[in-house]
């Protein structure tokens, strides 16, 4: 075991056996989510992969270390750690210094998950270009990191207060490909459109395992994006969405909040000027993509057997050509 990162006894087995695996983000409950909905969420995802047979892994920084596979006692310390930090893959190394505790981002959890072997993660709604990003250059980690880790993740579509245009358009420079679950509209993370289009639509877990297949195969290195709009009578009210995103983009202008502290400010502020109504839908969406993303996971480790049959049965017979 490394000094520098620890993946848990169940991960590593579950890895090491081609079980289905879901790695699981923590900034979402760290600085995503208000306590005490944080934890009861962390812990909820982890009950829905169990459910669906497949082993969750929970990632984060606990007290210096980077874990793949947090312990829930070590989610409820991070959980309610007033000090803790906000990780992106730049931070990660800082940790063996500072001894802190850490939310990983998108960026972080998908090179942490992929380091450990883990290839299906499930998220809320990624990050992306900043609206006003042609003067402030405030483009998540998420989009550079999500061109680099060959994993399947499955989100609601960028966070909505992001220029999701932009977004989309980085995505394609990036090479990194989206496709749409059951839908060609690229959704809007609290409501099930954005207004953009996307080109690909995968409507099965089969369908999404078989892709990323061709996608290793091709050795991209890349993760597919599937995009999982919010189920339709949970989404946010949308002609009640735009004015409170101005509004959110106002406030962050008024108070000069800057860096990472901007994701955070911005999805609290909608969710006290919706009275907690986006919370609920982001609560929503995000059991909706785990469950999604478990099902992914079996997928491909059914599929993985197979070729292992398959890639077996073409040795014995000699390679044959039949
Ligand atoms: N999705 C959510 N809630 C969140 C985030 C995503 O539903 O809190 C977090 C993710 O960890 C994502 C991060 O990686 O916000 C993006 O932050 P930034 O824009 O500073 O890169
Ligand atoms: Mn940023």
């Amino acid at each position: 075991m490394s000094p520098f990162l620890t993946v848990s006894a169940e991960v590593a087995e579950a890895v090491r056996e081609g079980l289905p695996v879901v790695a699981l983000e923590s900034t979402i409950f760290t600085h995503g989510l208000p306590r005490p909905r944080n934890v009861e969420v962390a812990e909820e995802a982890e009950r829905i992969v169990r459910d669906a047979g497949a082993v969750p892994a929970t990632i984060g920084v606990h007290r210096g270390r980077p874990v793949v596979g947090l312990t829930m006692e070590q989610i409820t310390e991070l959980a309610h750690d007033d000090d803790v930090l906000k990780a992106g893959i730049r931070e990660l190394p800082l940790g063996a210094v500072n001894g802190r505790n850490a939310g990983t981002t998108i960026a972080a959890t998908s090179q942490l998950a992929h380091s450990a072997g883990i290839s299906v993660f499930a998220t809320g709604g990624l990050g992306g270009v900043h609206q006003g990003a042609e003067t402030t250059f405030d483009e998540s980690a998420d989009l550079v990191a999500l061109s680099r880790n060959p994993v399947v993740m499955v989100s609601s579509g960028a966070k909505a207060v992001l220029d999701v245009h932009a977004t989309l358009e980085r995505f394609e420079t990036l090479s990194v490909p989206v496709v749409g679950y059951r839908t060609t509209t690229y959704p809007g993370f609290y409501v099930r459109e954005s207004g953009f289009r996307i080109a690909h639509q995968l409507d099965s877990p089969e369908e999404i395992a078989s892709v990323f297949a061709a996608q290793r195969a091709l050795e991209m290195t890349s993760a597919l994006l599937v995009a999982n709009p919010v189920p339709a009578d949970e989404q946010l009210d949308p002609a009640l969405l735009q004015g409170v995103i101005e509004k959110a983009w106002a406030a962050v202008e008024d108070q000069s909040v800057e860096g990472q502290q901007v994701t955070p400010f911005l999805l609290d502020f909608i969710r006290r000027e919706t009275g907690g109504a986006s919370l609920d839908a982001n609560v929503a969406l995000y059991r909706s993509n785990v469950s999604l993303a478990a099902e992914v996971a079996r997928e491909i480790s059914r599929g993985s057997a197979t070729s292992d049959v398959m890639s077996g049965a073409a040795m014995t017979s000699g390679g044959g050509t039949a």
